[in-house]
């Protein structure tokens, strides 16, 4: 690594452990959970060192996303299947020196293919049966990917879904499409596809065409010439794929860590904040609590004693704010008997102790890593 990468890496990793410690708004959980696994799968792992090219299959299901990746492959990678859904876990597909590294994405099967120099390749699960985890698994690999291969169908390519997954997946990395068991070339599927792609305000994306074929069971693949201009140009793709992914990486890790640092700010402002009126309470109590003979001799009267606790009570719920005493600070005012200046000691201790100070080092390491991400570019 170079000095601005080491630079950047600790930096980063900064931000992933604040993040991932940080006790956030359950509303904001989903966004802080997407921008630590971005972090952790995707960009902390590119800085540190060179990775293959990772090309996520995603599609629905029965697409053909693990026939294309057999075919590709030219072996079988992953088990292609005529029951729905068939594949229920990522299928790395790469050389043996990256095998390791990506490993966290799901079992590799490695090759010394020549497509796999610059490449490596993960079948998914689908997006649309009606086990929501091949869902959650098939995202989980795009949020680790530099490219997607979007595959869908000359029966499917309609679907609502496929539109709805394809706006939401065109923000989040570089993405080309492939429409696969097409029937023949004069059915008009992909001159319809490419126009409503252009209507979409998608007409940038490459189009793959691959024709319906018969497919011999024991070989579970495609012939080799159909997925030819589709293997040539995954290894064609420019670096500077590379480079957008990484960048659109790190611009969603900003747009969802944006809220979550404003609202752990006020946290942390807050927690400050209230801290602070206990620490004054604490000083008048010290006063009005002090007991002194008279004090001791006036407080014998139950109708004091009371007086005396309700002070207490009052003055500890307005430091507070929102007046939220603890069941521990209530149970202490039950139960008080003199000398008072000790039970009001206790009540604040209690509610001091229930509001550990914020730790400086957190909202600092927070900010180091969100400037250097906001600074960071990727090439
Ligand atoms: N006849 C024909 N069958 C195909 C073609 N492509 C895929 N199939 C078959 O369609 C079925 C589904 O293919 P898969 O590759 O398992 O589909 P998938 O997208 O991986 O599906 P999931 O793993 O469920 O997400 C299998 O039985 C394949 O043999 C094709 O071009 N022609
Ligand atoms: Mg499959």
């Amino acid at each position: 690594m170079t000095r601005k990468q080491t630079r950047l890496y600790g930096d980063l990793s900064l931000l992933f452990s604040v993040l991932a410690s940080a006790d956030v708004d359950p509303d904001l959980a989903s966004s802080r959970d997407e921008a630590v696994s971005i972090l952790e799968d995707y960009l902390l792992p590119r800085i540190k060192g060179e990775l293959p090219l990772v090309i996520a299959l995603i599609g629905s299901t029965g697409a053909g996303k693990s026939t294309l990746l057999n075919s590709l492959a030219g072996e079988v990678v992953s088990m292609p299947g005529a029951l729905r859904p068939t594949t229920k876990r990522a299928r790395v597909w790469s050389r043996e020196d990256a095998a390791e590294r990506l490993a966290r994405i799901g079992p590799v099967s490695v090759s010394s293919h020549p497509l796999l120099e610059e490449l490596a390749l993960v079948d998914t699960p689908d997006l649309d049966s009606d086990f929501p985890e091949h869902r959650a698994e098939a995202l989980s690999v795009v949020r680790a990917a530099d490219f997607i291969l979007f595959i869908t169908t000359a029966a499917r390519y309609g679907d609502q879904l496929v539109w709805e997954t394809l706006e939401s997946l065109v923000q989040k990395r570089p993405l080309a499409i492939v429409l696969n068991r097409v029937p023949s070339r004069s059915s008009g599927a992909r001159n319809d596809l490419l126009a409503r792609l252009r209507k979409a305000g998608l007409g940038h994306l490459e189009v793959y065409t691959i024709s319906e074929q018969r497919i011999d069971p024991n070989r579970k693949r495609l012939s080799p010439q159909s997925v030819q201009r589709l293997a040539s140009f995954l290894r064609d793709l420019p670096l500077a794929v590379r480079r957008s992914s990484a960048n659109m990486a790190s611009d969603r890790v900003a747009e969802l860590v944006m809220p979550v640092r404003a609202s752990l700010r006020a946290a942390l402002q807050r927690r400050l904040g209230e801290r602070s009126s206990l620490e004054k309470a604490a000083v008048e109590l010290a006063d009005i609590t002090s007991e002194s003979k008279v004090t001791r001799l006036r407080f014998r009267r139950p109708r004091v004693r009371a007086d005396m606790v309700d002070r207490i009570e009052e003055r500890v719920r307005e430091a507070l704010g929102d007046g939220s005493l603890s069941e521990l600070s209530k149970e202490i005012l039950r139960e008080a008997t003199p000398p008072y200046s000790l039970v009001a000691q206790r009540v604040i201790a209690t509610e001091l102790a229930l509001r550990p100070p914020p730790e400086e080092s957190f909202l600092d390491s927070l900010e180091t890593g969100w400037q250097a991400l906001l600074d960071a570019s990727f090439d």
